[in-house]
């Protein structure tokens, strides 16, 4: 890339105050001694298809191969449609609100699952942006490998993008502009001191690996779900779990949310054969009785499925003991596994499991939801991981968006799966199969309205076995290639 080009867009940002000098207090609280605000390009054209120019450049240069382009809304889209525009990309346009009519999609444009998406972005800081979108569009089942920056402010949004093996692209680094800053003389060394300074303490970046981040899931070989439930320190039902999934060549859970128990029991009875898992809401049944749990029971060992309660608990560990072993419904009596929050503190995953533990049973425990805004996020989903770690005689596995352990005992679970990506208008989001298990590394898809708004649910289930098992088997055989 021209040393001289890079040299005058700086200065060009500089004078129309695109980075600013002074005390600017972030987004995040800090009070910083630099501040950019790259939206204010917009209004001058040639400098958006210069630094559009730049952005194709860079990708060029670093041999990025890729199929579409989509901006990070706000800044970043005028950008990606100049690029698009420029060398004919096929473009998409991520929406950062569902629509409350019509399609509600996430994304707009043509997605075709499978292939890859460049991400633009105008200026990184920790890379959390750059990671939301991806999110998305991972979700629809494109991959994301690289992603194009025209600032980097270095602290620390590379490392951690690199961590979900997605590349950062920098057109020009936050060295580089305070470099041609103090020499063109707009500000003095001491100005670029205390920026490099802030820069320094100020690293945004908490390697992740130790909870099995993505990037050490990719270096790693995939064992198969038979391999796993074969682990010496694997939890019982986790490998009857595993076992019961290769055995029928299903990773689908039906959720069956419905409020009689006839249905339910017939769903169970219908859909057996398809699935590893009937996961219920037991306190959403107009009519339950006991016997209901056990004709359940009969049919989760006549069709081999496990019966996951998702009761969620999350209170302090001696009422939610009492919760699961009493009341009405007795859930301990007949649930294999059941699912928390880890809200409460450990106590309690220690209240369930003095419950749960002598009948063999096993928990979930929620580290992240479905849901749009749910604040089941970063530091909450790292802390969910290590509890998980510390109670592993109970705690199995994890409610959650995307593989967030490396640890082949534990069995990843995902709600918020059908066919379509988008969403309902209550906040749920949909991923796609594909997305599920074959992107984001998951093992159990958890389907609902997907399959029970069929008007033939066994069709529908055998179509979302169908597809979450070559997503797996795909996963699979590539990462053992
Ligand atoms: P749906 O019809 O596929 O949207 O149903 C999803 C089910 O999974 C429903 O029973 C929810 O209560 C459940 N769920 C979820 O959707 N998202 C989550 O994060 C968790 C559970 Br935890």
């Amino acid at each position: 890339m021209d040393n001289s080009v890079l040299d005058t867009l700086i200065l060009d940002l500089y004078d129309i105050q695109a980075v600013k000098f002074g005390t600017f207090t972030l987004k995040s609280g800090l009070s910083s001694p630099i501040y950019f605000d790259l939206r204010v390009i917009v209004s001058q054209p040639s400098l958006m298809n210069q630094v559009s120019r730049l952005l194709c450049q860079r990708a060029e240069d670093a041999g990025v191969k890729f199929d579409c382009v989509c901006g990070v809304p706000y800044t970043a889209l005028p950008l990606a449609t100049i690029m698009c525009s420029e060398k004919g990309f096929p473009m998409l346009i991520r929406r950062k609100e569902v629509k409350e009519y019509g399609t509600k999609r996430l994304i707009e444009g043509t997605v075709r699952p499978g292939e890859t998406c460049l991400i633009v972005e105008d200026v990184v800081t920790s890379g959390g942006s750059v990671l939301e979108t991806a999110q998305v569009l991972q979700r629809e089942g494109l991959r994301i490998t690289d992603a194009v920056v025209l600032m980097d402010r270095e602290q620390g949004g590379g490392a951690r993008l690199a961590e979900d093996g997605i590349t950062l692209h920098p057109v020009i680094s936050i060295s580089k502009l305070l470099d041609v800053l103090v020499k063109a003389g707009r500000i003095d060394t001491d100005t670029a001191q205390r920026v490099h300074g802030f820069i320094r303490e100020n690293n945004t970046f908490r390697p992740t690996t130790e909870n099995g981040s993505s990037a050490a899931k990719r270096v790693c070989k995939e064992l198969s779900y038979t391999a796993r439930a074969e682990l010496p320190h694997v939890h019982p039902l986790a490998a009857r779990l595993l076992r019961i999934m290769e055995e029928k060549t299903t990773n689908l859970c039906v959720s069956a949310d419905v409020t009689n128990s006839e249905e339910l029991l017939h769903l169970a009875n219908c859909l057996g054969p398809k699935i590893c898992i009937l996961k219920t809401h037991v306190d959403i049944l107009q009519d339950f009785t006991p016997s209901v749990a056990s004709k359940l029971r009969e049919l989760a060992d006549k069709h081999r499925f496990l019966i996951f309660e998702d009761r969620k608990f999350a209170d302090i560990g001696n009422t939610v003991k009492h919760q699961y072993e009493g009341g009405l419904y007795q859930i301990s009596s007949w649930a294999h596994l059941i699912n928390a929050h880890a809200v409460p503190g450990p106590g309690v995953v220690k209240g369930l499991g003095a419950v749960g533990k002598p009948l063999g049973r096993g928990c979930l425990l929620i580290a992240e939801m479905s849901s749009q805004g749910s604040l089941a996020t970063g530091s909450y989903t790292q802390a969910v991981w290590k509890m998980a770690e510390d109670h592993s005689d109970f705690v199995f596995g994890f409610i959650c968006g995307s593989k967030i352990s490396d640890k082949p005992e534990f069995v990843h679970m995902t709600p918020g799966v059908q066919m379509q990506s988008g969403g309902d208008d209550l906040g749920q989001q949909y991923s796609s199969p594909y997305s599920v298990i074959y992107c984001k590394g998951s093992d159990v898809i958890i389907v609902g309205r997907g399959i029970l708004s069929s008007s033939d649910r066994v069709a529908a289930a055998e179509e979302y076995r169908c597809a979450g098992w070559e997503a797996y088997m795909k996963r699979l055989s590539e990462s053992n290639q």
